[in-house]
């Protein structure tokens, strides 16, 4: 394993745990009270996720998947990577359909997966390189928004990957900078990057995604004051909060908010701070912007990308864009 096998660690626990503390103070004493996604994601949060993909109503896995099964024959007929990137590679488990395709008669294959969650990455780099002999893995532990920049160079034509809509928990400006980082990971006019993007639809479908019947969405918001009282022992009661998930159509997106059910003051000791809630105030936990093709395309403006190919699903529930240097 040692040949075949590295990891970069860019976040420390230290750093992380300062992050948290300063994320969890801005947006608790902000109007509204707002929580970064990324703190959905601990233990039992990257649980509830992987449940959450698994719900009849959670269109958005499925459909990429097999959206991505569907694809990878052309794509690796036109173009065979040497090298794939994967920021956010939660369990890779999207990437083994792209080794399948990309690892046939034993060609040497690197794989760079980026994730803050370094436990997730070893395991997943030990499952992926017992069943494919010829992959390498260098693995990065850090930020999408903070550390592509610690990414190695390419050996040989890349691919880099960012799946699952997750540049959708990003407003635009974030959106457009994260893209020009991953600009920066190309180097020749025949890399590629290849983003999945949810699109607009109509609202029942898109609303029942993120209110699914079984309550597992409802828990996992939840779960996000869990992650916090942990961080800043703090005693928020998850339940004292409700769920509320709707489609914002002007803004097109998802909002997630965690509503007090009552009056009520939650001390997060580490931080020295008391908050209050009025009954029907809320925390915002979550953005999940959806995309159209043109909207694609002018957020691809000035980022040195463009468009290559545009794949939909046959219901244009989503999209994974090929997108090439401009
Ligand atoms: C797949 C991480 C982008 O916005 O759909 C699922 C996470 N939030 N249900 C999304 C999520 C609520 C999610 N990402």
């Amino acid at each position: 394993m040692p040949m075949r096998y590295r990891i970069d660690v860019h976040t420390d626990e230290q750093r992380q745990r300062q992050q948290l503390e300063d994320d969890v103070r801005r947006g608790m004493t902000a109007r509204p009270k707002s929580l970064p996604p990324k703190y959905f994601y601990d233990r039992a949060g990257s649980l509830l996720f992987e449940r959450i993909t698994e719900l009849p109503e959670y269109y958005p896995t499925r459909t990429e998947s097999s959206l991505l099964a569907e694809i990878l024959p052309d794509l690796v007929g036109q173009f065979l990577p040497d090298d794939i990137v994967e920021i956010g590679s939660g369990t890779s488990e999207k990437t083994r359909r792209v080794l399948d395709a990309v690892s046939r008669g034993g060609r040497p294959i690197r794989y760079v997966p980026l994730d803050v969650d370094r436990l997730t990455l070893e395991t997943s780099a030990e499952r992926l390189l017992r069943d494919y002999p010829d992959l390498t893995v260098h693995a990065v532990v850090g930020d999408f928004e903070r550390d592509l920049g610690h990414v190695p160079a390419p050996a040989g034509r890349r691919l880099a990957m960012f799946l699952g809509s997750t540049i959708g928990n990003l407003d635009e400006p974030e959106q457009r900078r994260l893209l020009a980082g991953l600009r920066d990971l190309l180097r020749e006019p025949g890399d590629r990057v290849l983003l999945g993007v949810d699109l607009v639809k109509d609202v029942k479908t898109l609303e029942a995604a993120y209110n699914d019947s079984a309550g597992v969405t409802a828990e996992f918001n939840r779960n996000i004051l869990r992650v916090v009282n942990r961080a800043v022992d703090g005693d928020f009661d998850p339940e004292a909060f409700r769920h509320v998930a709707f489609y914002n159509e002007r803004a097109a997106r998802i909002e997630m908010h965690l509503m007090a059910e009552a009056t009520h003051a939650v001390r997060l000791r580490r931080l020295g701070l008391t908050v209050g809630f009025l009954r029907g105030e809320a925390i915002w936990t979550e953005s999940s912007y959806k995309f159209t093709r043109p909207g694609v395309e002018s957020l691809l403006d000035a980022t040195g990308l463009r468009l290559h190919r545009w794949h939909v699903d046959p219901a244009n529930h989503f999209a994974l864009a090929l997108i090439r240097p401009a």
